[in-house]
């Protein structure tokens, strides 16, 4: 293992017309007030905090079909898109602070814009690629990946504010982990395409360090591309994780969770982080809330060199007597 200087790009991205709940657009300030900047800057980080983007209100926004304020989320991410693009070519990881999980659309574009060619991980419970026709929610959330995949385009409808969208991935580029709550259309479109997923039950069976091996196999058969890991939090345990929109009971522990920021810090290759659905309003008690914000911090400290074994930094000097 070798030490990596990690420069981060902190974008927060509060916004949750991707989904119905109230308190998802308070992620980007609670996952700083728990003191994310410091704690990578004391574990060696370099960082820029690039601060919120403000998103404008979108008025008119009438559903299309029953796809739900497609307007404010395409607005919203072809602006996100940009900062993302800007800060990969200011050369730093990108770390994009949600806000709900349609964000991702913004955030991969964005990256793929400065980098061309990425893969993408994909931690959630959800699949989260529902096309506009095959969601039963018409929440936006549950769609995003759907808008990314070049073998999906002829199955996307025109959506007003959209028409910036090119799809940026092949279905062979993204790998999931942490499923547990598909839809039988979603299902279908993964079996369909190919898309390489390990559901909580894979990791199960294979323990989630071969989870990972085969994740990394898979996204570098050919040649080695940036990774873009989209992170949405309520792919942990809802006991670890509760304070989020749409949780699931059984999912990934807080060690697997984990053990894949750790395994792609490892790879050198992470490029783009996204850390999504925090939602303090949906957590009961303090604790619930702070056992949540806490676990981004960790997920994220853990994507830029922090490991459970320890560290040391090269010029640590032993104490003489
Ligand atoms: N599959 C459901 C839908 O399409 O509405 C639920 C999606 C939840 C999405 C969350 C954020 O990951
Ligand atoms: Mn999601
Ligand atoms: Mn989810
Ligand atoms: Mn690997």
């Amino acid at each position: 293992y070798k030490r990596q200087h990690h420069s981060v790009g902190i974008i927060g991205a509060p916004f949750s017309k991707g989904q119905p709940r109230d308190g998802v657009e308070g992620g980007p300030d609670v996952i700083r007030e728990a003191g994310l900047v410091e704690k990578l800057k004391a574990q060696g980080c370099s960082v820029k905090d690039y601060g919120n983007l403000a998103f404008e209100e979108v008025t008119n926004d009438e559903p299309v079909g029953n796809v739900k304020r497609p307007m404010a989320v395409g607005c919203a991410n072809e602006r996100l898109s940009a900062a993302v693009r800007a800060i990969k070519l200011d050369g730093h990881t990108s770390v994009m602070l949600g806000g709900d999980h349609s964000l991702a659309i913004g955030s991969i574009l964005g990256h793929a814009a400065a980098k061309t060619d990425i893969s993408v991980v994909w931690v959630d419970a959800h699949a989260d690629i529902n096309t506009p026709l095959t969601s039963h929610t018409g929440n936006i959330h549950g769609q995003p990946v759907s808008f990314l995949i070049r073998e999906l385009q002829s199955k996307i409808p025109v959506l007003p504010s959209f028409s910036w969208i090119k799809p940026c991935l092949s279905a062979k580029d993204i790998v999931y982990i942490g499923l547990r709550d598909v839809d039988p259309a979603e299902h279908y479109i993964l079996k369909l395409l190919g898309i390489k997923a390990f559901s909580v039950s894979d990791v199960d069976r294979l323990g989630i360090a071969k989870v990972m091996e085969q994740t990394c196999d898979h996204l570098s058969t050919t040649v080695k591309k940036p990774i873009h890991l989209s992170y949405d939090i309520d792919a942990l345990d809802p006991s670890i994780a509760p304070a989020t929109g749409t949780p699931v009971p059984g999912g990934l522990t807080y060690r697997e969770g984990l053990y894949i920021t750790e395994h792609i810090c490892q790879t050198g290759l992470l490029s783009a982080v996204d850390m999504v659905e925090v939602n303090v309003k949906r957590g009961r008690t303090e604790d619930e809330i702070g056992n949540t914000v806490s676990a981004a911090v960790d997920l994220i400290q853990s994507c830029f060199g922090k490991r459970r074994e320890g560290n040391h930094s090269a010029d640590y000097q032993m104490p003489m007597p």
